[in-house]
């Protein structure tokens, strides 16, 4: 049974736990949509089955996929991992699936924010985005956990915890006129205080060159651990993602986290820069309320777009010149973790990456209350 609640996470003794922190398991969705995924969306799907066959190293996955690609999804995908039938616009779980809250006696809850395609007719990417806004509602009815529907607009890669009540935000995405103009900056704040728990936020600025989902933080930084993220860089001062980058070390270095700690950051190498090529361009449909996909145009390629499963880290792969220096970071930085490296180009391609197209479900178990004593 999933109850919809009319209260907030934050008033029921409820946070957002890390990415870090144990997971149930993970879902995903099955790309399909030919205005953004090129050559009838095949390479994509391979890419997807990597990525889910990756993660199912680590962790229980279950992809949803529409009616008309169930059985070829079924067939592209291990056994180990379940495949449901969900209707969906397109295929970014981690935006359009539940964000998770926990509680300290490790009863998990689910967050349905209100989704408008990264902007609806403002910069949005696509219209109609009705199917994805049901998503979320739909994956907490299969969990069988209970859903708070936010009364706002926001997207989980637009959101890091460090589970200890700290989050990491980006301004251009959170105070972007395109999701909710009707709120100030403190509007903001009190609402990831009251959904997330959120007791420190930390603003960062710019997201990745050219992001098309106006600056998520998923594809700039994240958290490791507690008082650690993980930051693309570049040392070339001549391109523009090193004055998104030099800022964001910046404000990550002048923060406190919400146990006051100071933050130590960890570079990952962008790789590229990357541009669409003309075939790649040529591939995607043109259909009237998509992003139209154009030959040369600046990808938001990044590896800090990598996915944290138990015991393990899927990072993808997106330039043989810097992928072998960038896996080496985060094999350093998660220690415990074995790291998986997935080609992700064709993910790429449609806008984002590894974090984007999953969302963890965590784990049932006792936790302490980051409001409580450290
Ligand atoms: O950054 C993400 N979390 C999603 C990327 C969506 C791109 C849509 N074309």
């Amino acid at each position: 049974m999933s109850r919809t609640l009319t209260t907030t996470p934050a008033a029921d003794g409820y946070w957002m736990p890390a990415e870090f922190e144990p997971h149930a398991g993970t879902w995903m969705l099955w790309p399909e949509r030919q205005d953004n995924w090129r050559a009838g969306a095949q390479p994509a799907q391979q890419a997807f089955a990597a990525v889910a066959t990756a993660i199912a190293g680590f962790e229980p996955v279950t992809v949803g996929a529409s009616a008309a690609q169930y059985e070829f999804a079924r067939a592209q995908l291990p056994e180990a991992i379940r495949v449901v039938e969900l209707s969906s616009n397109d295929a970014w779980m981690r935006d359009v699936g539940p964000t998770c809250v926990v509680n300290a006696a490790g009863d998990v809850r689910g967050i349905d924010w209100q989704f408008n395609a990264w902007g609806g007719l403002n910069g949005g990417l696509y219209f109609p985005w009705d199917q994805d806004d049901l998503v979320a509602r739909k994956v907490l009815e299969i969990e069988a956990c209970d859903r708070y529907r936010a009364p706002f607009i926001l997207e989980g890669g637009a959101i890091h915890s460090d589970g200890q009540g700290t989050l990491l935000v980006t301004e251009e995405c959170l105070l972007n006129a395109n999701r909710n103009p009707q709120f100030s900056r403190a509007d903001i704040e009190t609402r990831l205080h009251d959904y997330l728990g959120a007791r420190t936020i930390i603003w960062l600025g710019d997201g990745v060159v050219n992001d098309e989902t106006d600056g998520h933080v998923d594809n700039l930084a994240c958290f490791a651990r507690p008082g650690e993220v993980c930051l693309t860089w570049t040392d070339n001062r001549r391109d523009p993602q090193w004055r998104v980058s030099n800022d964001a070390l910046e404000r990550l270095m002048a923060a406190r986290d919400a146990r006051g700690r100071r933050l130590k950051v960890h570079k990952l190498p962008q790789p590229g820069p990357l541009k669409m090529t003309a075939a790649e361009a040529a591939g995607v449909q043109l259909r009237a309320g998509a992003k139209p996909r154009v030959a040369g145009e600046r990808l938001a390629g990044s590896y800090a777009n990598f996915y944290i499963a138990n015991g393990g880290i899927v990072m993808p792969l997106l330039d043989r010149r810097t992928d072998a220096a960038a896996l080496a970071v985060l094999q350093k930085v998660f220690r415990d973790r074995q790291v998986v490296g997935v080609p992700a180009r064709e993910i790429l391609l449609g806008g984002g990456n590894i974090h984007c197209i999953t969302q963890q479900i965590p784990a049932v178990t006792a936790r302490k209350s980051p409001a409580g004593p450290a």
